[in-house]
């Protein structure tokens, strides 16, 4: 890992290492279009053709009812989700929204309700491995939303089936309809709505590149939908001082790493912290990885960064503003206070990032790429939207007309103020 030492670097240095690397979007938009433009005109059968192309499968049928799918799970693996799946409701369910009613004068009476976003996608990668969790994470909060169209898009495995943890969630979840396709054309098939797949509003989930261009003009265009967040490589920092254990460190590392080649990885350490100790337990831990050689490439890619107070430590993070922080310090809670941008925080030596990941509760869909700067990650709110209601009495109308009616006539809306001025005389003349 390339080490730099933090009061040695100028401001411009240190904004570099903020940098995320640059994604080419103009390339994969114009891949993306063609696909996108197939499904809105050929519906089913451009997504079973892009499946054939580029998955290798010609699904039969193209999109299924989970509720009726046989699902037949080894109970070790059962028992896990079902643990996890527990967890994340309850952290889920805790964010249900109050409503709200506030009354700003005598007789004027405001109220915030939620309603569920009705129709959503939840994306769900195939590929290298299978993402049940990920399932959980978007598939939980649109239960308890309350949303009622539920479709889950995933690849197919190749021989046209899906896994047996992806159906198990998507009963739980109560999923309607179960795309087997991924990519653009999956995408596509949710936004636009096919032959066999309802139009849905907002589309959640991460992706590749391809994924994630398709999520992006897509909420562009005619088809109005939203989505959840622009997304980019998984990332990671970790603060560490001279309490944290280096093997712990460099297995923290790691599990961010092998997530992909263009994983971000980053290490701020105290001068206390044994960094050496930290590169060997690397060098051992990454010998005996399955996933070793895409580890690799970003552990190469990755750097560390010495500072000499942990005040500077979390000044660069906040700069840097990672989708995970990892605290791993002397009363690491002193802290948080003091964290401003990132998206999710593992606060001590006994709280790994996987506890986030799959089973502790919190979401595992978060922001990258800088973003954490201004989004959040999933909640229950991202499946909810917020709609104001109002009643006036006429007590409450004779108080607030004047001040209506004077804004109004400064912004020259007479129309407005009539609206006002209407009512008003009818009751002074009643
Ligand atoms: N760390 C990933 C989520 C995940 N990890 C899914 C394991 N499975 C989000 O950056
Ligand atoms: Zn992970």
């Amino acid at each position: 890992m390339e080490q730099h030492i933090y009061n040695t670097l100028s401001e411009n240095q240190i904004n570099q290492l903020c940098q995320r690397p640059k994604m080419d979007f103009k390339s994969v938009f114009s891949t993306v279009a063609p696909i996108i433009d197939k499904v809105e005109t050929e519906g089913d059968q451009a997504v079973s053709y892009y499946t054939q192309k580029f998955d290798g499968v010609s699904p039969k049928p193209l999109a299924i009812n989970p509720a009726q799918e046989e699902v037949s799970l080894d109970p070790t693996v059962k028992e896990a989700i079902d643990t996890a799946f527990d967890n994340i409701q309850q952290f889920h369910k805790a964010q249900l929204p109050v409503p709200m009613e506030v009354e700003t004068m005598p007789g004027v009476r405001c109220q915030r309700v939620a309603r569920a976003i009705e129709r959503v996608g939840l994306y769900v990668p195939g590929g290298t491995a299978i993402l049940p969790s990920t399932l959980m994470m978007l598939g939980i909060p649109a239960m308890l939303a309350g949303c009622s169209t539920i479709v889950v898009a995933t690849p197919p495995k190749a021989d046209d089936s899906v896994a047996d943890e992806i159906l198990y969630i998507a009963q739980k979840v109560g999923a309607t309809t179960l795309l087997k396709a991924g990519g653009a054309q999956a995408v596509a098939a949710m936004a636009l709505g096919t032959e066999s797949v309802p139009k849905v509003d907002k589309i959640f989930g991460p992706g590749n590149q391809y994924v994630t261009a398709a999520k992006m003009m897509l909420q562009n265009s005619e088809a109005q939908i939203a989505i959840d967040m622009p997304a980019g490589p998984s990332e990671v920092l970790v603060i560490a001082d001279d309490t944290a254990k280096p093997h712990f460190v460099a297995a923290d590392l790691l599990s961010q790493a092998e997530h992909g080649a263009d994983s971000q990885v980053v290490l701020v350490a105290t001068e206390g912290f044994d960094l050496d100790a930290c590169q060997s337990a690397l060098d051992d831990q990454l010998g005996d990885l399955p996933r070793q050689q895409v580890a690799r490439k970003a552990i190469d890619q990755s750097y560390s960064m010495v500072v000499e107070h942990l005040e500077e430590a979390f000044s660069f993070s906040n700069r840097y503003a990672p989708e995970h922080l990892i605290v791993q310090c002397r009363e690491p809670e002193q802290w948080t206070d003091k964290i401003v941008n990132a998206g999710s925080v593992f606060l001590g030596h006994w709280t790994p990032e996987s506890a986030g990941d799959y089973a502790s509760g919190t979401n595992h869909t978060l922001p990258t790429y800088g973003y954490a700067r201004m989004y959040s990650g999933v909640s229950v709110d991202s499946f909810l939207k917020q709609i104001t209601i109002q009643q006036i009495t006429e007590e409450g109308l004779q108080k607030l007309g004047p001040t209506i009616e004077k804004l109004a006539e400064l912004e020259e809306l007479q129309a407005h103020k009539n609206a006002v001025s209407i009512r008003t005389n009818e009751l002074k003349n009643n």
